[in-house]
């Protein structure tokens, strides 16, 4: 559990209110006390019971799919971070309630109630079909690799209409693996620490004007396949490095099947996932 009481940005800024969705996910858990530091309530929900509240805390049960709940979650809030919905690869209709319609309802939602800006939790699986001998950067035509990286590349063109049409802004993370560390090469460059992860969302959060920005969520690892050239005005700045991991990873690890996709493509397994069973 990180420690609350030293936040790892060091941002001056604090918000009223911050909502905080997929509070109960993976990320969303690690998430949830560290942005607490940057806020005076922090509302947390979640589609199944997180419990009862922390000190500091709202919680409230939502469906994404459900405008109604939505629109209630986002009433009062200064800001977004959107961790809900399918994190992984799926069958069509997960997808398509939670990252589709789900997002349509957390925009709508945004636009009615007034919320002015959404760190949006993408993913490295928008570009997944580059090859890891490829350098990308956010303005490269997106490849998804499975109907999960294709609903999050929805979820990028939605936050650019709501912005060219509304005003509304966002921050589109392609996050690549956040975890406690690396589990294998591939992760030697997808790597993001959990407090590289605290602050490029609070950078996220903070930065004077953001439009719709996409930026790719890594830590200062010595392999990239990512370019953030023209995301530099978040003044996001990775503390963390995959590098102190390299040696115990490639000690387990050894060789690589050049002929797996797995190993040829930058969305690693998830170009060969399959939702139809
Ligand atoms: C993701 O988008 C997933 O949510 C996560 O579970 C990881 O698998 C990550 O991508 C990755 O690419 O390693």
């Amino acid at each position: 559990m990180p420690n609350t009481s030293t936040p790892t940005s060091n941002s001056g800024i604090r918000f009223p209110r911050l909502l905080l969705t997929g509070a109960g996910g993976n990320l969303g858990q690690e998430l949830r006390p560290r942005l607490k530091a940057y806020c005076d309530v922090l509302r947390v929900s979640h589609r199944r019971d997180l419990g009862p509240a922390a000190a500091g805390e709202e919680v409230q049960t939502a469906s994404l799919e459900d405008a109604e709940h939505m629109l209630s979650l986002l009433d009062g809030v200064s800001a977004v971070v959107h961790m809900g919905g399918v994190s992984t690869e799926q069958p069509w209709a997960p997808i398509l309630a939670g990252n589709i319609v789900g997002m349509v309802n957390l925009y709508e939602a945004a636009r009615l109630k007034g919320v002015k800006r959404i760190v949006f939790a993408s993913s490295n699986h928008v570009t997944g079909f580059y090859r890891q001998d490829e350098v990308v950067n956010t303005r490269m035509p997106p490849k998804p690799d499975g109907f999960y990286g294709l609903s999050k590349a929805f979820g990028e063109d939605l936050a650019q209409l709501y912005w060219d049409r509304w005003g509304v802004e966002t921050v589109s993370i392609r996050i690549g693996s956040s975890f406690t560390e690396p589990r294998d090469r591939r992760m030697l460059a997808t790597y993001l620490s959990y407090d590289d992860l605290e602050r490029l969302v609070v950078a996220a959060l903070t930065a004077p004007i953001v439009g719709h920005s996409i930026i790719y969520g890594m830590s200062d690892n010595q392999t990239t396949w990512w370019d953030n050239t023209h995301a530099k005005h978040i003044g996001y700045r990775p503390q963390d490095s995959s590098d102190v991991f390299r040696h115990a990873v490639e000690a387990r690890q050894q060789t690589i099947d050049k002929q797996d996709p797995a190993a040829i493509y930058q969305g690693g397994a998830f170009v060969k996932a399959t939702p139809h069973g």
